[in-house]
């Protein structure tokens, strides 16, 4: 798998030329490994002493344990801070050439036993707004998405690293005739057809990848837990608060929760 090593000058200016490719791009050392550790021991410290509505918990082995934590950047004031970065944007804005702004965040846990998720395009789905009129996933707010993973742990095969395909050149609609009905994963015949590559990450390293990327995860078959934050970025437009609306609609959707969630068991 090709990644890029941000310290180094020659890698850090074929960043763009790669992502302009293949839609994805893994950038090794981007953060100091101190820092994301610091973060990580915060979080679990925050997350052992508090509950609230945007944790959402998975069964392993008969216990429910936490799955994800949505708007994890309200949660903790750090994921905040890491994730409107300085440096975040300016990589954002140097291989998708537009300003971003913050879609939705959240960190994704899978402890040891975790459940893997079907392939998928971020934003690619059909769901029913208050007024059940039907509505084009993420179209609604803008016309073009980015996703960062940055894992707060080494996160590698076994555990259940996240495997993404080089971006599909393919409008929403034809991605969409492509999906199962139910619950908006790719079809099996299309699967077939992907090359899926697998990022690996340390603690430090993050991987950028545009919304027409496919991508799947396993089940965590390993004793060490995979917590990542999983943040989507949208091109800026003249939407008003568009993190804010679409967590209403979100809210408001009259979906069933599977769906609502994309979570795939
Ligand atoms: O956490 C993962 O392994 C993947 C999550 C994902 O693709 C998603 O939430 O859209
Ligand atoms: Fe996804």
């Amino acid at each position: 798998m090709k990644f890029f090593k941000f310290n180094n000058l020659y890698d850090k200016n074929k960043i763009p030329d790669f992502y302009d490719e293949y839609g994805f791009v893994i950038i090794k050392n981007f953060f100091s490994k101190h820092y994301i550790k610091k973060i990580k021991n915060q979080i679990i410290n925050k997350v052992r002493n508090s509950k609230n509505k945007f944790f959402y918990f998975e069964k392993i082995n008969k216990k429910l344990v936490i799955r994800r934590i949505e708007k994890v950047s309200n949660f903790s004031l750090n994921s905040k801070k890491i994730i409107n970065s300085e440096k975040i944007h300016k990589v954002i804005s140097s291989i998708e050439r537009k300003k971003f702004v913050l879609f939705k965040d959240k960190l994704n846990f899978k402890y040891p036993g975790g459940e893997g998720y079907l392939p998928h395009f971020d934003g690619h789905f059909i769901w029913k707004n208050k007024f059940n009129k039907k509505q084009q996933g993420w179209k609604k707010y803008s016309n073009n998405f980015i996703s960062l993973v940055i894992p707060l742990e080494k996160s590698f095969k076994k555990n259940g690293c996240l495997y993404v395909a080089k971006k599909n050149k393919l409008s929403f609609t034809k991605i969409i005739s492509r999906l199962n009905k139910n619950n908006f994963t790719v079809k099996k015949n299309y699967i077939k057809k992907m090359k899926f590559f697998p990022v690996e990450l340390n603690c430090g390293d993050v991987c950028f990848f545009n919304w027409k990327c496919a991508h799947f995860s396993k089940k965590n078959y390993s004793n060490k837990s995979r917590m990542i934050f999983y943040i989507t970025y949208s091109l800026k437009n003249n939407f008003k608060n568009l993190r804010a609306n679409y967590y209403l609609d979100k809210r408001d959707s009259k979906n069933s929760d599977k769906k609502k969630s994309l979570l795939y068991n």
